[in-house]
């Protein structure tokens, strides 16, 4: 029966036909993360075809990042990345709920500091208003951690922001909401990095696991800087597209 899931004759491959039947069970949750898949010596006999094009089939899972090998132990599935785009201005909020995901988060440091040169350059500061909220945030989708993130804010541009309890509002909301800001830009950065020790506890990875981290410049519509935040996401859960285009 399941021998009669894939086409022999028609034009499409063998194993794509054989990966796509996996995919479709691991997109439905039939097949759930960390479950074991069919080696390619049970693919290649409940679809009568040759190890070579169960091998395929099994490779395109991985390649498309569906699936893990572990030596000696078989293929597990993952769940694919969340994939963020760099193009749209969101909060981690918006696009876990975009996404259909639960946000939330974990407080881990909300304070009034002083800014530092770093700061003073990346927010343009003047001398009197150098105050800002920091905001040191785990951030998770589904109750699971995918991202630690730090932010600053500067607090003449949001007098009070400081006094609101962050470990369960969204920050971009708060902004629109209760200070009116219209968003305009964000700069950022990208670059990969290992995770510490303490991210990686954070986190729930092993240490020295592959980070992707994020540095952002936001701006209001008037090009004023109003937040930098660095956001260290999980490189096994996340990746981020952007469009480039021409200069014109
Ligand atoms: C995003 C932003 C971060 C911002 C946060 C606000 C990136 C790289 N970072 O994660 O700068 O502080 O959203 O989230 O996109 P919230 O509104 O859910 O608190």
């Amino acid at each position: 029966e399941l021998e009669g899931a894939i086409d022999k004759r028609g034009f499409v491959p063998l194993y794509y036909q054989i990966q796509q039947a996996l995919l479709e069970k691991i997109l439905s949750g039939e097949l759930r993360e960390g479950d074991l898949l069919s080696s390619e010596d049970e693919l290649s006999k409940q679809y009568r075809v040759s190890r070579m094009t169960a091998r395929q089939a099994l490779q395109g899972l991985k390649d498309k990042g569906y699936a893990v090998s572990e030596r000696g132990r078989g293929t597990f599935v993952l769940k694919p990345k969340l994939s963020k785009s760099i193009l749209m201005l969101e909060s981690f909020t918006e696009e876990i709920r975009r996404k259909g995901g639960k946000p939330s988060s974990k407080l881990l440091a909300q304070k009034v500091i002083p800014a530092s040169q770093e700061l003073v350059d990346q927010l343009k500061l003047e001398k009197q208003d150098q105050s800002l909220l920091h905001l040191r945030r785990l951030r998770l989708a589904d109750d699971l951690p995918l991202a630690i993130e730090e932010t600053h804010i500067p607090l003449w541009r949001f007098p009070g922001l400081d006094q609101i309890d962050f470990s369960s509002s969204s920050l971009y909301e708060t902004l629109r909401d209760r200070y009116n800001v219209g968003f305009g830009w964000a700069d950022e950065t990208v670059e990969a990095l290992s995770a510490s020790a303490d991210q990686s506890k954070l986190l729930t990875i092993p240490k020295r696991a592959s980070l992707l981290c994020i540095y952002r410049t936001l701006m209001e519509q008037n090009g004023t800087p109003i937040e930098y935040a660095v956001s260290h996401y999980r490189g096994d859960r996340y990746r981020a597209s952007l469009r480039v285009t021409l200069q014109d």
